[in-house]
């Protein structure tokens, strides 16, 4: 069996899992007849699956590309090189390292590298749109650095870069950590450098969201700013799960030691692979004309959840997702994510700024629409997915008529391929 057989269909994962085979199945349709909104997914091309799923698993290849401790490197090497020299094209890095599994593990690596324990980190808080690993007390960043962290303004919802510089006065922080996972409004990237230098702080930057944006110049790019840019490469970067490191040219020995063998052991090459993959895809007009997309899409999506009397955390949105608060409407975002499962319509419930309710219930969804616009859905759609959207939430008690509506979401799915191409 040659490799295109063995890899591209799922014969011989049928014949041999049948249990595992059918969970992908039926995940499969899910992709398919769902409209998923989940603001940090995206589908990942078939030349990217086909990477990702090829056999470049089977090689082990601790080090670097040309200096590894294993035989047989030839062609890992040629797929990380390209990774790096990809990246470095997109966004204009000194240096790339490509092999962090996750961005979690990215973020890790950005921090020891100049870190110690117990150092001072100040990051975005979690509660207020900020990212788990950017000094959670739940996480690693808050339990081996000092955290402190900064949120946006009561009536703005959007940060307020004075009251960073005073916190960051006051905590003196070794790192100043921008990034956000439910966050709308472009990032100030030159203000967080100025606050950085102002107190003597490395600044990083971790881009997870946005990439995709960024890669299209359409959220500036904070390379030229930051010591340090982390990602991962599957959110609107539309790649492999997986995380990127990026820094500047003092900072990369330190970076790549801390990758391996600091913290991690064996590249996941066929992830390398298929970073490479999508890196090549980023650099196309096609994924510049997505990217657009993915923005007009939410902003008309926003827009159309504001007319009908939503309220939108900042007023609205400037990227691919937003954040609805949905106290005005008596509803919460447990409620909501439930109603909007039931009706195929998958969201996040999500904390909003200053939440009175817990996380596990929050007064929030986050809605997001790098999948929807993957698939070819623009404007028009968007209004469409807005009236299902707030016939669900105000009739969410009516099974009948989230029944009607899974209907009405998978209609609409069924006149859009997963694989759409730009
Ligand atoms: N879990 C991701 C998100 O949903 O934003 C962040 O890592």
């Amino acid at each position: 069996m040659s490799m295109k057989d063995a890899v591209g269909s799922l014969d011989a994962l049928q014949t041999t899992d049948p249990q595992v085979y059918a969970a992908i199945d039926a995940e499969e349709e899910r992709q398919r007849n769902k409209l998923l909104l989940i603001a940090s997914e995206n589908f990942a091309s078939p030349a990217v699956l086909a990477a990702q799923g090829s056999l470049m698993t089977n090689k082990y290849a601790e080090g670097y590309p040309g200096k590894r401790y294993y035989g047989g490197c030839q062609h890992v090497d040629t797929v990380e090189e390209l990774a790096i020299q990809r990246c470095k094209q997109i966004f204009g890095a000194e240096h790339v390292n490509v092999q962090p599994h996750s961005g979690s593990q990215a973020n890790m690596a950005a921090y020891l590298s100049v870190l110690k324990p117990g150092d001072t980190i100040l990051g975005m808080d979690l509660a207020q749109g900020g990212h788990l690993t950017h000094g959670s007390k739940v996480n690693f960043s808050g339990m081996i650095f000092r955290a402190f962290s900064y949120g946006v303004d009561r009536q703005t919802e959007t940060i307020d870069y004075d009251a960073v510089r005073k916190l960051a006065e006051d905590c003196r922080p070794r790192m100043i950590v921008v990034g956000a996972s439910a966050y709308a409004r472009t990032l100030d990237f030159p203000k967080f450098e100025a606050i950085a230098k102002g107190v003597g702080a490395y600044l990083m930057v971790d881009m997870a969201h946005i990439a995709g944006l960024i890669a299209t110049g359409l959220h500036p790019n904070p390379i030229p700013y930051a010591d340090f840019v982390t990602t991962t490469t599957h959110k609107t970067l539309r790649g492999p799960r997986g995380g990127v490191v990026m820094c500047k040219a003092e900072h990369a020995k330190a970076v790549d030691k801390f990758v391996f063998p600091g913290m991690q052991g064996g590249p996941l090459m066929h992830v390398i692979a298929a970073k490479a993959v999508a890196f090549k895809e980023a650099l196309s007009p096609a994924f510049k004309r997505y990217q657009q997309q993915v923005i007009a899409n939410a902003r008309v999506m926003a827009q159309g959840l504001l007319d009908r009397g939503y309220k939108i955390v900042s007023g609205g949105t400037d990227t691919h997702l937003m954040l609805v608060n949905l106290t005005n409407k008596g509803i919460t975002g447990k409620e909501a994510d439930a109603a909007l499962d039931t009706a195929g319509i998958i969201v996040n419930k999500n904390a909003v700024p200053y939440d009175e309710k817990p996380p596990a219930v929050a007064s929030g969804i986050r809605l997001g629409t790098p999948i929807v616009s993957t698939r070819g859905m623009k404007e028009a759609e968007m209004k469409e997915i807005v009236d299902l959207v707030d016939r669900v939430l105000q009739h969410r008690h009516d099974t009948a008529v989230l029944e009607q509506i899974r209907g009405q979401a998978k209609a609409l799915c069924s006149r859009f391929p997963i694989f759409h191409s730009y």
